[in-house]
């Protein structure tokens, strides 16, 4: 559809049409990508689920396949549900998912690829004796879903864990990280040094969550670092419009590959309209924070760099509080950008106490900001996205500096959902406040201080599209310069088509 077409993003992985969601058994084989994805192969709104197949060389380029699975199945009757890949030491692929059974019952089956010599893994067989686990006793028969991938024991004995309720958590995601921060680990790393992070996607609010804490294999119990920052009153994966997240490790890279999905924030009837809905992240390695303690750390693979064309320097540009400064680069819809900002002459001692949160959004000025970027703006600034930091007193007078998105100006359509999205961000005392951000068109993918805190967004301009989409810097602190130095690249487009396979001859 013509009119929706400027919406489709240039670089980030989405369905050639129809709905896509979760992300689902991502894996390394024989050179290639593997991603699977929730897709409904009829319609632009959830439903008939089936896994979508797509593979890629560099997490970048894609290259579409056909549906892997459907529901063709008493055990998945209602559905090919979210699950995750396992490869086993002996070289074979194991898929646990679950079906919605004919009785729609939620059970976790086996799947695995009927041909380990294909790069490509076109043909997926269901084990026979198929489901392999039940909802147990005491648990609802809709409320048991998502298993993880699997880890190895001391004892030999394989282990996986998946949500459940009170308050159903879906798509449970467990892995080790290093404490030394340097090296991703495989699922199955256990013993000093190793501390595990526990995700589950809050099914009620829509948020994922997640907590670092240690894992003790005798027992299979985890518990958080800190009780107070637990799975679901802590650090979210992502503070914007994300998730049903999932990691896997990559070994042929050594790294751990998180990967997310994007729902539409427009209406089902845009969505119709226009004939697909939802994107994946750029997908994003991570690593514990050794420099903190406190979160993990989210940067999109380096292979996303390969798509970097012509890049602009701008340095230590002066913002004076209340104003903005337009960035000359041309187009501005396909952006990767770098940016550095600085405080001048800062002196907490002698502010009051602030909320500490992101405030009502970019225009609620204090002492030290909000500022930052302004992206997919038009030339009247009738349209724009501000990416910022807010730095606060609290109430110690220390500062806290909170990461921010507000889409509530993004876009004049009265019929998209607008909000301001944001948390807080760890700002050592020696650190200027850095952000990353990776613009396409309709999404901003914003990594806040080397990735601590990371928030993704949606948005539909109707004026700062294509050509008239701009860039600029703001302050809107009340008190203070603010010192800017940017390195912003125009991103080229990714391939990502159909793959001609046989008996295909479109
Ligand atoms: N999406 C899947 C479920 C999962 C939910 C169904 C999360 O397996 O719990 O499409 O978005």
């Amino acid at each position: 559809n013509a009119m929706f077409y400027w919406q489709r993003s240039a670089y980030h992985f989405q369905p050639q049409k129809n709905w896509m969601n979760d992300p689902n058994g991502p894996l390394y084989h024989k050179g290639w990508y593997h991603l699977f994805y929730q897709y409904n192969p009829y319609s632009a709104i959830w439903g008939n689920i089936t896994w979508g197949h797509a593979v890629s060389r560099d997490l970048i380029h894609w290259l579409y396949l056909p549906l892997a699975m459907v529901p063709d199945r008493w055990f998945d009757f209602y559905g090919v549900w979210t699950g995750s890949a396992t490869l086993l030491p002996d070289g074979q692929i194991l898929v646990l998912y679950t079906g919605k059974t004919n009785e729609s019952m939620q059970v976790q089956n086996l799947a695995y690829p009927a041909n380990l010599s294909d790069p490509l893994l076109l043909h997926w067989l269901k084990y026979p004796g198929n489901p392999v686990m039940v909802p147990p006793l005491g648990i609802q028969h809709d409320d048991f879903r998502d298993p993880t991938t699997a880890w190895l024991g001391h004892d030999g004995t394989w282990r996986l864990t998946l949500g459940s309720k009170l308050g159903m958590w879906e798509c449970v995601d467990f892995y080790p990280v290093a404490i030394n921060g340097s090296v991703a680990l495989d699922t199955s790393a256990l013993g000093p040094g190793v501390k595990h992070v526990l995700k589950a996607s809050l099914d009620d609010t829509k948020v994922d969550h997640y907590a670092i804490g240690s894992y003790d294999p005798m027992t299979d119990k985890w518990t958080p670092d800190n009780p107070e920052e637990d799975v679901g009153v802590g650090l979210k994966v992502d503070y914007g419009r994300y998730y049903a997240s999932k990691t896997f490790f990559d070994h042929h890279k050594q790294r751990r590959v998180l990967w997310g999905w994007i729902n539409e924030t427009d209406t089902e009837t845009a969505d119709l309209q226009k004939g697909w809905a939802s994107l994946q992240t750029i997908p994003r390695t991570v690593l514990y924070d050794n420099k903190t303690g406190t979160n993990i750390l989210q940067w999109p693979v380096e292979e996303v760099e390969s798509l970097r064309l012509n890049n602009t320097v701008f340095k230590e540009v002066v913002v004076e509080p209340g104003s903005v400064v337009p960035l000359d680069i041309g187009t501005a819809t396909q952006l990767d950008i770098l940016a550095e900002f600085e405080i001048e002459a800062l002196d907490i001692s002698s502010t009051t106490n602030q909320v500490l949160d992101c405030g009502g959004g970019a225009a609620e000025r204090s002492t030290y900001g909000p500022f930052g970027l302004l992206v997919i703006a038009d030339a009247s600034l009738s349209e724009l996205t501000p990416i910022y930091f807010r730095p606060l007193n609290a109430s110690d007078r220390s500062l806290r500096t909170y990461f921010c998105t507000d889409t509530t100006r993004s876009s004049k359509a009265s019929d998209v959902f607008k909000q301001v999205y944001g948390g807080k961000v760890p700002v050592l005392d020696d650190e200027k406040y850095n952000m990353r951000v990776l613009v396409d068109h309709s999404i901003v993918e914003s990594f806040g201080q080397g990735g601590r805190t990371v928030i993704s967004s949606r948005i539909y301009p109707t004026e700062a599209i294509y050509g008239a989409a701009k860039l600029l810097l703001f302050n809107n602190a009340s008190r203070v310069n603010v010192k800017a130095t940017l390195k912003i690249w125009e991103m080229n487009s990714a391939f990502i088509r159909p793959f001609p396979v046989e008996g295909d001859d479109s």
